[in-house]
């Protein structure tokens, strides 16, 4: 099956200048190059148009930062992800911030009945206009995939909610905010926080998460890169201390690869700005073909 690369230099998700760049830096990071050498069939399809911040609307609401700009690079997006499924290739789209995910999961989920999402992440984005903190969109995208937050982002493509929360696993969650433990709560969405990872070990976690999502027709990964302990993955907007580690990641990566339910992938937040010579894309790139099938052996 051809893998279609898409990036999406959006950074209006957040307020931190450089994920923009997060795309052209995991390419830097040689993923076609390493992605060809497994064998694997790769078409880099470049970037979706984005607005730039100079751009931007400059009286924002400022609970609901860039709402226009991010509701249409999403719709963007979401086009361009319904054509990659549509001529039946499979997309793995590279951030910009992790609001892109609204966009993502627009194109990918019309494709499926009982799409099931794992949200790699040290956050859970399940903020609304009403809980955020911060009024950044990056926080809100699995809340809005889920029908929850403004119709102008849960109505992109149409029709909502994306996701069912039965239909969703997070991990690596470890930075909370009131308002998503309530709505973690009321929904009961799988959540495997730092607590279980370390209790259970990753392995027992990506066997639970497969046997949770075992009847899905299809499977969604959205890898925020802060999931990922900031030791390995400093280049990131919001990084946690206390996360998963760079093999924890490795080995549930090749579990995904082996169980060969992935659908579609996303990749999200690298800042090269905020990086260490290009260490997180380097990191992401790793974690990436390991996804594809590179062994040790
Ligand atoms: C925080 C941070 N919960 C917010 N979220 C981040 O702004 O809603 N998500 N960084 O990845
Ligand atoms: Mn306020
Ligand atoms: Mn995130
Ligand atoms: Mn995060």
């Amino acid at each position: 099956k051809e893998i279609a690369v898409l990036g999406v230099p959006l950074d209006l998700g957040q307020t931190r200048r450089g994920v923009d760049m997060g795309a052209s830096a995991i390419r830097y990071a040689q993923l076609i190059e390493s992605l060809q050498s497994l064998n694997v069939d790769v078409v880099d399809h470049g970037d979706i148009p984005v607005i730039r911040r100079e751009d931007a609307i400059k009286d924002q609401n400022e609970h609901l930062k860039n709402l226009q700009e991010v509701k249409e690079v999403c719709t963007t997006l979401a086009k361009s992800v319904d054509e990659i499924l549509t001529a039946k290739k499979m997309p793995l789209v590279l951030g910009g911030d992790h609001s892109i995910a609204i966009g993502t999961l627009a194109g990918v989920s019309k494709h499926f009945n009982n799409l099931g999402v794992i949200w790699y992440d040290a956050h859970g984005d399940l903020n609304t206009e009403e809980t955020s903190p911060s009024g950044n969109i990056h926080g809100m995208s699995l809340a809005v995939s889920l029908g929850h937050g403004h119709p102008l982002l849960t109505n992109i493509g149409g029709y909502a909610p994306k996701v069912k929360p039965e239909n969703v696993v997070i991990i690596g969650a470890r930075d909370l905010d009131e308002g998503e433990r309530e709505i973690i709560r009321e929904l009961g969405i799988k959540v495997y926080t730092m607590h279980e990872v370390d209790k259970l070990g990753m392995t027992k976690v990506m066997e639970e998460t497969l046997d949770y999502l075992k009847e899905c027709d299809g499977v969604h990964l959205s890898l925020d890169l802060d999931g990922i302990d900031p030791l390995y993955t400093p280049g990131v907007g919001t990084p946690v201390p206390g996360g998963i580690t760079f093999r924890e990641s490795h080995l549930a990566m090749e579990m995904l690869c082996d169980a060969n339910v992935l659908t579609s992938i996303e990749f999200v937040e690298v800042n090269p700005i905020l990086d260490e010579r290009n260490k997180t894309a380097v990191v992401a790139v790793d974690l990436i073909t390991s996804l594809f099938g590179k062994k040790i052996l």
